[in-house]
């Protein structure tokens, strides 16, 4: 941890973080803020009350303590007996400011002749009923739909699904779960049956081997990082293997890194398994009675498994994936050999064409060599957002998807959702609804004509911007949101100004199944109301108040709990009281005396295992996980003389997404992600200096950023954030998706670069 004293002074924020390195997250405080770390500050304004609450942040979900003075949130602190154990990282700490940041939206807001004019509540949700009743009436219940967030409460998201799938009929419901999470979910569903991860945060405290692929660890989920690195200071024998195109923050910490072409981990997950078999790294066991084998529709065998992968003998892989072939085969033996693998990724896999394959590629590497259900061994994927998880996956809010892990086009799964919710056989259509992209494409065309965006911001974060930009000019769009301006409320008819964070109470379910309360702790600014004040409201106008009985946050936490015990994921024992007073608990937790769950599939352990094995694979039919034969394709969208360049998108530490929470936080203004890292051959190629203006194009359109020459990426490769409103990458990324997760793929487009030319 940084010591005030030694504080480096003077260094840039790249160097800090470099020499900072292991405490990264937690030691920026001191050179940004100048506060000099939480941990000596005295309180400047005295707290009457500290409530337990969490990090509306990442997936990591950190507890912390909510100091509250005057109906303000005046501090916040670490929750030492939560899963971080005291720790919060920069976004944490700024949970504090966060509320009281510029631009607030703090009444509706309606257009009129072209602009947005200050209306009442009543005139707004008024027009909004009307308008989505209208395109009901006229041309059916899918010319609506609902795009929801994974920073949503479980409550809001479960009653817009409800609302939007058994009430007014329709499978329009989607989110951006889908930009950040569908090829975990298609990775985990395919291999087990069921979603979501079977192990837990705890298990890092057991791992000997962590193998980081398509995951910036350090700056999107410091807090599992500072306790990956607990462990490899207590066992220093511990190896880091970072799998990423960049040498990112993790990836120069790590033992063993290996810088892959965008787009070839299946190449290099086949020939890791290559190498376990030609060196019996296998678990028979395991093959014999736990896994079952696929490729495509077809049955195969462990026999076909070890043809298939004997295609990507090291060597090949190697070119395939640009590293050489002793670094597959040290990361293969590391895996295999260590006591306890563990597995983190986040979207360097998900937001890939292949984004299916190269998830389950990780299960399968898993299974294979049993490092799976033991403390320490596990496939982790790192969910992005702090209740992607918990209220978009377990409540299955998404167009193809229904709670508890039931899919809209089984006709048992529809017929189970609405018996459960009390309506009419049929009333949940066969069909999926439409998938992120394909919603606003459908909102260009015209087909769906009225649509409620609720806590995202899509006229940022959709790919291929441009298009789906202008589409949102065409259809009626209704934006709740805590802040306005955004690139989705300019584009608004109706802007209701939405309540945040501890402003509302709500249940979020973080990275590792654990469900945890926030509280409300302060009132909402202006006339900000909650999601699912907003939600009621609109369900009773447009005639669904009856289905919508419950109304407030405990309700409506009491009815999906109760419906959750109809599935595996039942959590019917998680109850208010025990939220209130408990730090979060792991589903499945059938009864309100269960503790709670660590790790999944294993008889004994899981209250939804069975038999005496060592493991249950319950999610499917035989009771075995599923390895997939999958193959190397080659990338879309492929560089050429014109556009010579591989485009990459990310995220840095300090800010959050869209930045409309943390761009107006004073302490991290001074942190402006407008640059393009590009290496210093390819800059000198194309004349570009350090500074210089540059534009970046692709097939689709073009961005200018600031260059800057940076060893972080390899030569023909560049890399920008996704986070500046006023330097849109998303204009030029493509928006292609996997097909079975429909994900985009936001990490890999071609583009050309050149200097700007004024
Ligand atoms: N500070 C901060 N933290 C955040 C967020 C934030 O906005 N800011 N957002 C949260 C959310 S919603 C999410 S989804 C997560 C995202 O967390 P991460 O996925 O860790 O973050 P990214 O920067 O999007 O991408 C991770 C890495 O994938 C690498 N990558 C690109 N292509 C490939 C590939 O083909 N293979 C492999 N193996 N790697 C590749 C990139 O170089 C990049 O370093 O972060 C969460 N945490
Ligand atoms: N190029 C590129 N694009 C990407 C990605 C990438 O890696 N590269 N990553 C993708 C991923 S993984 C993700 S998760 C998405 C994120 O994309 P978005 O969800 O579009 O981004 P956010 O900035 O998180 O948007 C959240 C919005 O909700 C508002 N808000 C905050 N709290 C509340 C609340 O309680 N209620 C309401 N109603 N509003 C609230 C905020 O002000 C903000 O406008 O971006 C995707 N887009
Ligand atoms: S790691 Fe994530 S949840 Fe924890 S304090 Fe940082 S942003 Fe918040
Ligand atoms: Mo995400």
């Amino acid at each position: 941890m940084a010591d005030k004293d030694e504080k480096p002074e003077g260094l840039t924020r790249r160097d800090a973080l470099r020499v900072l390195g292991v405490s990264a997250g937690i030691a920026m405080i001191a050179p940004l803020s100048g506060c000099g770390g939480v941990w000596e500050r005295q309180p400047v304004i005295p707290v009457d009350a500290w409530h337990k609450g969490v990090c509306r942040f990442c997936g990591t979900g950190c507890g912390m303590m909510i100091g509250v003075t005057d109906n303000k949130v005046v501090d916040v602190k670490g929750d030492e007996y939560a899963h971080n154990r005291g720790r919060l990282c920069i976004k944490g700490l700024m949970n504090r400011e966060i509320l009281y940041g510029e631009g607030r939206a703090l009444y509706p807001m309606i257009r009129k002749n072209g602009k947005l004019e200050r209306a009442t509540w009543d005139e707004a949700m008024d027009l909004v009923a009307t308008r989505f009743r209208e395109a009901i009436d006229e041309y059916g219940p899918d010319s609506v739909a609902f795009y929801g967030s994974g920073q949503l409460y479980t409550q809001e998201s479960y009653t817009a699904n409800k609302l939007f799938k058994a009430g007014i009929g329709t499978n329009n419901m989607d989110g951006n779960p889908r930009l950040c999470m569908a090829s975990a979910v298609t990775g985990y569903t395919s291999s087990f049956g069921k979603d979501e991860p079977a192990g837990c945060y705890e298990d890092m405290d057991y791992s000997d081997c962590f193998f980081i692929t398509g995951s910036n660890t350090l700056e999107c989920h410091p807090i599992l990082w500072e306790r990956m690195l607990d462990r490899k200071r207590s066992h220093p024998e511990t190896r880091i293997i970072v799998v990423d195109p960049r040498r990112t923050f993790t990836a120069m910490h790590a033992d063993l890194h290996l810088p892959i072409y965008p787009g070839t981990d299946v190449a290099l997950y086949n020939s890791m398994m290559n190498e376990f078999i030609e060196n019996g790294f296998i678990d028979r066991d395991m093959v014999e009675n736990y896994l079952s084998f696929q490729e495509g529709k077809q049955k195969r065998t462990f026999e076909d498994l070890k043809k298939h992968v004997a295609q990507y003998p090291a060597e090949r892989a190697a070119k395939i994936c640009g590293i050489s072939p002793r670094d597959i085969q040290e990361a293969a033996f590391t895996f295999a050999s260590s006591k306890a693998t563990l597995s983190i990724w986040t979207m360097g896999l998900n937001q890939q064409v292949q984004g299916t394959a190269s998830n389950r590629g990780v299960v399968a590497m898993h299974l294979l060599t049993g490092h799976f259900g033991r403390p320490g061994a596990t496939p982790f994927s790192l969910t992005g957002q702090p209740n992607a998880c918990g209220g978009v996956r377990d409540t299955g809010s998404l167009s193809h998807a229904l709670p508890g892990g039931r899919l809209v086009a089984n006709a048992t799964h529809r017929e189970e959702m609405e018996d459960l919710w009390k309506v009419p056989r049929g009333r949940i259509g066969p069909k999926p609804g439409y998938h992120a992209v394909a919603l606003f494409e459908a909102i260009a065309k015209g087909d769906v004509k009225c649509c409620l965006v609720m806590c995202t911001n899509p006229g940022q974060t959709l790919p291929n911007s441009n298009l789906y930009r202008k589409g949102m000019e065409k259809g009626f769009m209704v934006v709740a949101d805590s802040f306005h301006p955004t690139e989705t409320t300019i584009f608004a008819d109706v802007v209701l100004p939405a309540a945040m964070w501890v402003e509302k109470e709500g249940v979020k379910g973080n990275a590792e199944r654990r469900y945890h309360l926030y509280p409300k702790v302060v009132d909402p600014p202006g006339e900000a109301r909650s999601d699912l004040d907003i939600l009621v409201d609109f369900a009773e106008r447009i005639g669904h108040g009856d289905l919508i009985t419950a109304k407030t946050p405990k309700d409506v936490w009491d009815e999906w709990r109760h419906i959750s015990a109809h599935s595996k994921y039942n959590f019917e024992g998680i109850t208010y009281e025990r939220l209130q007073k408990e730090r979060g608990i792991l589903w499945p937790c059938p009864t309100e005396d269960h503790p709670g769950t660590k790790r999944r599939y294993i008889p004994g352990e899981d209250p939804m295992a069975h038999g005496g094995g060592r493991f249950d694979f319950y999610g499917k039919p035989d009771g075995r996980a599923t390895v997939w034969l999958d193959s190397h394709e080659e990338p879309v969208d492929p560089y050429t003389d014109e556009f010579p360049l591989i485009f990459n998108t990310g995220r840095i530490l300090e800010h959050w997404h869209t930045m409309t929470i943390t761009g107006p936080v004073p302490e991290l203004q001074s942190i402006h992600p407008d640059y393009l890292e590009i290496h210093p051959h390819d800059a000198h190629h194309f004349n570009i200096r350090e500074g210089d203006q540059v534009i970046v194009r692709s097939r689709r359109g073009e961005v200018e950023l600031r260059a800057k020459l940076s060893l972080v990426v390899r030569p023909g490769m560049v890399f920008a954030t996704m986070h500046s409103a006023k330097h849109l990458v998303n204009q030029v990324t493509h928006d292609v998706y996997d097909p079975f997760s429909k994900q985009p793929a936001y990490k890999r487009c071609a583009v050309s670069v050149r200097k700007k030319t004024v």
